[in-house]
C-alpha cells in the first residue's frame, strides 16, 4: 500500500538517475520510468496517465524542454504537472523552464528530501484540481455527467465529426409522468427514483463510446459519436426496454403503471450547432409524448 498514493513519470536517460529518484519515491508513489524523450511522450499518453512528471532535461532524442512542450499543447496531456530536474541551473534556463509550464524546476545535484517535498506538494495539488474538476462535472443528484460536461462534449464531438464526416447522434430522455410520480410517493422517492434512471442508463451504456448525462431535471442525454441516426434508434430503444425492465412501481402513471421513458433521437447534420442539434432531438422527444409515450421517435 502506497502511502501517499498517485503515479509519478521519472524521464531520466541515465539509468543510475532514474534509480535515484525511483528508490527515493517507490514507497509512497507507482513509479513509472522513461528513459528518452519518445518514451515519455507515450507513457504520458497511456490510459493510466501519471499524476506528476519528473523531467530531465538533456537526452539524446528529444529534449525535455520539446517534451514538456509537445505535452503542453496536447489537450490530453497538458494538465499534468511537469518538474524539471536537471543540471541546467542558470536564471535563463529555469526561466525558460517555468515559462513552459513546468510547475517546478530542481537543479541537479538535488537533494532528495527537497525533491520528495515538493513531489509531494505538487501531487496534493493536483489532487485537489482533479476533485474540483469531478465536482464541477458530475451531477450531484446522480453522480453521472451534468449538463456543463455534456455540452463541452457534444460541442468537442460535434467538431470532430464535422472534421471527420463521421456521424453523430443525440438522444433526449424524459420520465414520463414524473410529475405525477413525486406527487405520489414523495419527492424523495422522486430523487430516488432519478438515481435508478441514472445509474440504469449508465450500465446499459457500458462499453460503448459514448456519453450519458442528466441534462437537467427528469431529462437526460445520451451523445452517440460514430452513430448514424438509424443506430441511433436502436441504442434509445434498447436503453427504454432496460428502464420499463426495471418494473418501478408508478401507479398514477397511465403509461404502464410503473416508470417509463420516452426518447427523441436526432442526427448531426453539418452546420448544426449543439442548439440545433438539442432542439430538434427536444423535438422527436415531443413527437414520442405525444404519440402515447414510452417510446423511441427519430
Ligand atoms: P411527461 O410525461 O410529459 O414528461 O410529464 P412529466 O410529469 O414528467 O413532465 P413535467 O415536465 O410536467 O414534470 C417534470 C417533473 O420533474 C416536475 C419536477 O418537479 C420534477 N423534477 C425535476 N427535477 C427533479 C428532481 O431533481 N427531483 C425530483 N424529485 N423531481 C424533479
Ligand atoms: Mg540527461
Ligand atoms: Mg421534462
Ligand atoms: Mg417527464
Amino acid at each position: 500500500m502506497k502511502r501517499n498514493g498517485g503515479k509519478v513519470l521519472i524521464v531520466d536517460d541515465e539509468r543510475l538517475n532514474i534509480t535515484v529518484l525511483a528508490a527515493l519515491m517507490e514507497d509512497e508513489y507507482d513509479i513509472v520510468v522513461a528513459k528518452s524523450g519518445e518514451q515519455a511522450l507515450k507513457r504520458a499518453h497511456a490510459e493510466q496517465a501519471p499524476d506528476l512528471i519528473l523531467l530531465d532535461v538533456i537526452m539524446p532524442d528529444i529534449d525535455g524542454y520539446e517534451v514538456c512542450r509537445r505535452l503542453k499543447e496536447d489537450e490530453s496531456t497538458r494538465h499534468i504537472p511537469i518538474i524539471f530536474i536537471t543540471v541546467k541551473g542558470t536564471v535563463e534556463e529555469e526561466t525558460r523552464g517555468l515559462e513552459m509550464g513546468a510547475v517546478d524546476y530542481i537543479t541537479k545535484p538535488f537533494s532528495p528530501a527537497i525533491v520528495k517535498a515538493r513531489v509531494a506538494n505538487h501531487i496534493e495539488l493536483k489532487r485537489q484540481r482533479d476533485m474540483l474538476q469531478h465536482l464541477n462535472l458530475t451531477d450531484p443528484l446522480t453522480g453521472i455527467a451534468n449538463r456543463r460536461y455534456f455540452d463541452d462534449y457534444l460541442n468537442h464531438e460535434m467538431k470532430l465529426s464535422e472534421q471527420n464526416l463521421s456521424p453523430l447522434s443525440l438522444v433526449m430522455l424524459d420520465i414520463d409522468s414524473f410529475k405525477d410520480y413525486n406527487d405520489n410517493y414523495g419527492h424523495n422517492s422522486g430523487d430516488k427514483c432519478l438515481r435508478q434512471v441514472a445509474t440504469a442508463l449508465d450500465k446499459c451504456s457500458e462499453g460503448l463510446t459514448h456519453l450519458v448525462a442528466r441534462f437537467g431535471g427528469e431529462e437526460f442525454a445520451l451523445v452517440l459519436p460514430g452513430t448514424t441516426s438509424e443506430q441511433a434508434i436502436n441504442i434509445a430503444e434498447k436503453h427504454r426496454q432496460f428502464i420499463y425492465d426495471l418494473n418501478i412501481p408508478h401507479k398514477a402513471s397511465a403509461v404502464s403503471g410503473r416508470v417509463s421513458v420516452s426518447l427523441g433521437i436526432a442526427g448531426y447534420h453539418p452546420g448544426d450547432t449543439t442548439e440545433t442539434l438539442v432542439e430538434r432531438a427536444d423535438k422527436a422527444l415531443y413527437r414520442a409524448k405525444h404519440g402515447g409515450r414510452n417510446k423511441s421517435v427519430l
